[in-house]
């Protein structure tokens, strides 16, 4: 087998790898491990080589989820629901998929998990609002609820259990900023790799819930509790500024001008 003799890891587990940030963390993971362990429900692209493996695997399944944790040495949770969807959807990925999570980190031994948080767990504040990662939660959607179940959960196995855990809120992270919301929230994919392996990391962190933003101009989020983790953002959102506000202005009363989760705070209700 080729190895990296200096990877800090064996081997991490990837959930989410058919997923938008999986398929980025999948390449630029690869220096921090000798084996990647790549999983989602859907369809993932063979591995390439004998340090990856693929697993597919259906979150709301606690057998195969605790078939999937053994013999990793740090679990990096991206899979399940990630946008707004009916609560019966949300409930079996990302409910009961982080619950199976950290129960079979725990019966394997497992003691540091990276969550995929969301900036939905905060998002009925307003932009003209400046919170921290400890100020109270304000979930804007069933989605954000079950994040914020989800750094629950952290919190009880790290209590508990003394698995360890850096939640991260990640604000959006895609190329580029889509919109002038996301000229606050967006997250480089070179930063949130940067974040990601501060958290693997980072000695005792017990349980560090962090905002995943870049070096934006205009933030709603003190993200001290990520700087104490020595992240140092390296891109901002500034250098979209006249493409993004090239696009139509909405309306001033419009959710995505005015609350930090933007048009999440007015999705559903679903099934009337
Ligand atoms: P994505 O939707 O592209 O990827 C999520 C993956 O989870 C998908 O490949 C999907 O097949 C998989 N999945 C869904 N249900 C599953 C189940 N029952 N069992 C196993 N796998 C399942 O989302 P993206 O953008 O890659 O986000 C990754 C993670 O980061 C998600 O947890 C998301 O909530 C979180 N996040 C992402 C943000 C972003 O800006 N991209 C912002 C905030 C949070
Ligand atoms: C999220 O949590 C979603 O997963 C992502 O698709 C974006 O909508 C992002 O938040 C955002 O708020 O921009």
């Amino acid at each position: 087998m080729t190895t990296t003799p200096t990877a800090p890891f064996n081997r991490l587990l990837l959930t989410g790898a058919a997923g938008g940030l999986g398929k980025v963390l999948r390449e630029t993971l690869r220096p921090y491990a000798n084996v990647i362990r790549l999983s989602d429900i859907a369809d993932i692209a063979p591995a390439i080589d004998d340090r990856e493996e693929v697993v597919i695997c259906d979150l709301s399944d606690k057998h195969a989820v605790h078939q999937l944790v053994e013999g990793v040495d740090a679990i990096l949770h991206f899979g399940g629901v990630s946008v707004e969807r009916p609560f019966e959807e949300i409930l079996g990925a990302n409910i009961c998929g982080v619950f199976h999570i950290y129960e079979a980190a725990r019966r394997h031994g497992v003691k540091r998990v990276i969550f995929a948080s969301s900036n939905h767990v905060i998002g009925f504040y307003k932009q003209d609002e400046v919170i921290d990662a400890r100020s109270p939660r304000r979930p804007d959607s069933y989605y954000g609820l079950s994040k914020s179940y989800g750094e629950d959960m952290a919190s009880f196995y790290f209590d508990r259990y003394g698995i360890e855990t850096v939640s991260i809120r990640i604000g959006s992270s895609f190329p580029e900023p889509q919109n002038r919301r996301m000229m606050s929230t967006w997250l480089s994919f070179g930063d949130l790799t940067q974040l990601i392996e501060r958290a693997l990391s980072a000695p005792n962190v017990g349980h560090t819930v962090v905002y995943g933003a870049s070096d934006n101009k205009n933030v709603w989020w003190d993200n001290r509790y990520a700087t104490s983790l020595g992240y140092q953002p390296q891109d901002s959102s500034e250098v979209f500024r006249e493409k993004v506000e090239a696009q139509p202005m909405p309306a001033a009363d419009d959710p995505a001008m005015v609350y930090q989760g933007g048009a999440f705070v007015a999705s559903g209700p679903f099934g009337d």
